[in-house]
């Protein structure tokens, strides 16, 4: 029995294909599907699923697909053999197709299916927000970042992120499109490099050299360019390792606020890659539930139709975490519900090992020196503000 109920005036949406989780990368590969299995298990305990109305998407089709990757590529996705033995070691083969194979991006049973089932379901979410049936739709299995229109990149094959955003654009003038991941929204930036109706804002943990992607510094704003309508569209916060609650959230309102001032957006996608939190397998920050979910919280007090996406996220247990504190956030019960993890789950059982009483709130994790100054994320603020100097709706 539970005390959550339907939130009043506005209807929240969770959109989740339980066909996701049964596909894997390999033994030693960072990125588990089964974490949204954990995720969901958990909102379900909690009894979150009776205040949302709840979709099984369809994976979306070829034609779906092709509004934004290239017919080579999605033809080779949808043909090549998995690989018998996913290889664990790194591979720096210059032959791989389309950066299909290697140790980042394997080839593995399913491939195409789980690709076009994350599709599924983020177009799903984008559909009910374009229709007004949803006010924030959740869509954990999507969040793909990183792929580009001929290329998989970062544990990415399809771009489920760029194909939600296109279907918005058929209903809303301008989308605005923020990244919460460890790592850069590389993708997402340059598939919308060259229109004004689509702002991007990633922030990221930014070390050229030795931090995936490697792009996203102060300065990329889109291409300037022959009067490109997207230039200074593209909006970056390039971070330090072991950054805080406190100074994430100060930082995100300041960018954000400004942003939604002078954007003025219809819709907006939120990325909640949870690999920004602490103890993350491949992340560097210092972020707690409560300072992740203050993100969403602080996205849905703007009051404007949203779709929240997964993406990022390695360890598993601290992934649900997130993820269902954040269902509560976008359905507006986070203050009620219990802070120990219910007693009655499948799920407790991957929390034994932490404690008998495992906390929703409080992650696994040895907490990172903070690199971060005050002096340069008031530098970064400055920047942005001088970008969005060029914006005006
Ligand atoms: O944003 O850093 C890289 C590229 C390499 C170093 C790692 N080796 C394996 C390949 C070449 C330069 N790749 C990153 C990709 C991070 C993608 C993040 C996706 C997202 O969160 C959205 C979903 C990377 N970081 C860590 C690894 N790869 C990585 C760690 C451990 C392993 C096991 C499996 C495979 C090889 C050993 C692997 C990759
Ligand atoms: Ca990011
Ligand atoms: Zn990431």
């Amino acid at each position: 029995i539970s005390n959550i109920t339907r939130p009043k005036g506005y209807n929240v949406s969770f959109h989740y294909q339980p066909e996701m989780e049964k596909h894997h990368f390999g033994q030693t590969h960072p990125m588990k599907p089964w974490r949204l299995t954990l995720t969901k298990s958990l909102v379900m305990s909690y009894g979150m699923n009776f205040a949302m109305d709840n979709y099984t998407p369809r994976a979306a089709t070829y034609e779906e697909l092709r509004d934004f990757h290239t017919q080579d590529y999605l033809d080779f996705l949808a043909t090549v053999a998995p690989e018998p033995v996913p290889r664990d070691l790194d591979n720096h083969n210059p032959d791989l197709k389309f950066n299909l194979g290697g140790s980042d991006c394997p080839l593995f049973e399913g491939l195409f299916d789980y690709c076009s089932m994350s599709g599924g379901v983020s177009l799903d979410a984008a559909r009910k927000i374009c229709n007004k049936e949803s006010d924030i739709a959740i869509a954990w299995g999507g969040g793909l970042h990183h792929a580009k229109k001929s290329e998989a990149s970062g544990f990415c094959y399809i771009n489920d992120i760029v194909l939600a955003i296109l279907q918005l654009l058929r209903h809303h003038p301008r989308v605005l499109y923020i990244d919460i991941d460890v790592h850069h929204g590389d993708g997402v930036e340059e598939a919308f490099f060259s229109t004004d109706r689509v702002m991007t804002c990633s922030f990221h943990k930014y070390d050229p050299l030795n931090f995936f992607p490697g792009t996203g510094g102060l300065d990329d704003n889109g291409p300037k360019n022959e009067h490109n309508p997207g230039a200074h569209h593209a909006i970056n916060v390039p971070l330090n390792d072991g950054i805080t609650d406190e100074q994430y959230a100060w930082l995100f309102q300041s960018v954000i606020g400004k942003i939604v001032e002078k954007f003025r957006p219809t819709a907006i996608c939120l990325q909640c890659g949870a690999d920004s939190l602490a103890g993350d397998r491949i992340g560097r920050f210092n972020l707690q539930v409560q300072g992740h979910g203050a993100c969403v919280e602080y996205v849905k007090g703007l009051g404007l139709p949203m779709i929240i996406f997964g993406g990022g996220g390695y360890t598993p247990r601290n992934v649900a975490r997130a993820w269902a504190y954040e269902t509560a956030v976008a359905i507006g019960c986070q203050g009620r519900i219990d802070p120990v993890i219910p007693q009655h789950t499948v799920w407790r059982e991957h929390f034994r090992q932490e404690s008998l009483l495992p906390s929703l709130e409080q992650i696994v994790g040895e907490p990172r020196q903070n690199r971060n100054t005050q002096k340069r994320l008031q530098d970064v603020i400055q920047h942005v503000h001088e970008q969005l100097r060029f914006v005006n709706q």
